[in-house]
């Protein structure tokens, strides 16, 4: 269990509400936010270098909620836990609320308020095309999931060409993989990574078929999912040497939660190679 700094019911004057006179005239806000680090080190040392300043983090959370304007505090509380979480790489998680006292409601109450929770997680994705300017296609896709406030590419893999797997007769594939820190949960994951294939106009008529671009969550933490809409770890990833040979630069080590084997071992043991080796 992680050590954290709770800074509660900061109160901030500012101007976020679904209504214009609540742009206009503004109200008190109140945001309270619980950051999770170990600071372990900072407390046995003594040393405020290695811990959060928490008169800064108020600062900055003052600043943040008097520069932006949202409609919701839904809103503000994602963005501003997010925000914190860009902010301070040693925060792993983090708790903010966002409480509105004086919202304009017609009734009587003590306050509203709204928590989010996040936090960082690592997500493995392959990446496969065979249609169109794949290489330019593959690099621009990556930028976009970089340039999210959510996620951070920490690491590409070597981008590997490949016969098709599968039985359907397409063209050759350019596949690699990636390691993402986001703090989006698996399925907002699942729906972000669609919408950078829709963007390159991935069509998805025949199942195994040629694409712009395929995004496939492969590992998330080591979670195990399995529903009709997500499957993680990627149901068939030991079969596949394009999958396993770019990820293995990036996690060789890792642990497949299922299987229990490494991704080195699963790399070493696949029968059916695909890789074009020059
Ligand atoms: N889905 C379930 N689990 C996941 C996951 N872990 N990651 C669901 C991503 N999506 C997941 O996928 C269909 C549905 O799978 C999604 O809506 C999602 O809810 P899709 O990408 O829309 O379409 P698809 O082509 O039918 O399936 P998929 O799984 O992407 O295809 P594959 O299995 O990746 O196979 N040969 C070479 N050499 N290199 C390749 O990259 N790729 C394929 C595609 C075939 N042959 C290949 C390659
Ligand atoms: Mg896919």
């Amino acid at each position: 269990m992680l050590d954290n700094i709770y800074i509660e019911d900061l109160k901030i004057f500012a101007r976020h509400g679904y209504f214009d006179f609540e742009k206009e005239n503004g109200q008190f806000f109140y945001v309270s936010a619980k950051l999770y680090l170990d600071f372990q080190k900072a407390g046995r040392t003594d040393n405020l270098d290695l811990t959060v300043d928490y008169s800064k983090a108020c600062e900055y959370i003052t600043k943040f909620m008097t520069d932006n304007i949202y409609d919701t505090i839904e809103a503000v509380s994602e963005k501003l836990a997010e925000s914190l979480l860009n902010k301070y790489p040693s925060v792993m998680e983090v708790e903010v609320r966002i409480s509105k006292p004086e919202a304009p409601v017609d009734a009587t109450f003590k306050n509203i308020s709204v928590t989010s929770r996040r936090k960082r997680h690592t997500a493995y994705i392959a990446l496969g095309s065979n249609e169109g300017d794949s290489l330019k296609i593959i690099e621009d896709a990556l930028k976009d999931i970089d340039q999210d406030s959510s996620c951070k590419l920490i690491k590409q893999s070597t981008i590997m060409r490949s016969t098709p797997y599968g039985g359907v007769e397409q063209n050759i594939f350019y596949n690699g993989a990636i390691v993402l820190e986001t703090y989006l949960e698996p399925y907002n994951l699942l729906e972000f990574l669609q919408t950078i294939e829709a963007k390159y106009k991935r069509k998805r008529d025949i199942h195994w078929g040629p694409r712009t671009l395929d995004l496939d969550i492969i590992f998330y933490d080591n979670e195990i999912i399995d529903d009709e809409k997500l499957t993680v770890p990627h149901p068939d990833m030991a079969k596949r040497d394009f999958v396993l040979e770019p990820l293995r630069e990036l996690a060789g080590y890792y642990r497949h939660p299922i299987l229990r084997k490494t991704v080195n071992e699963l790399a070493d043991a696949v029968g059916e190679k695909h890789i074009i080796r020059k």
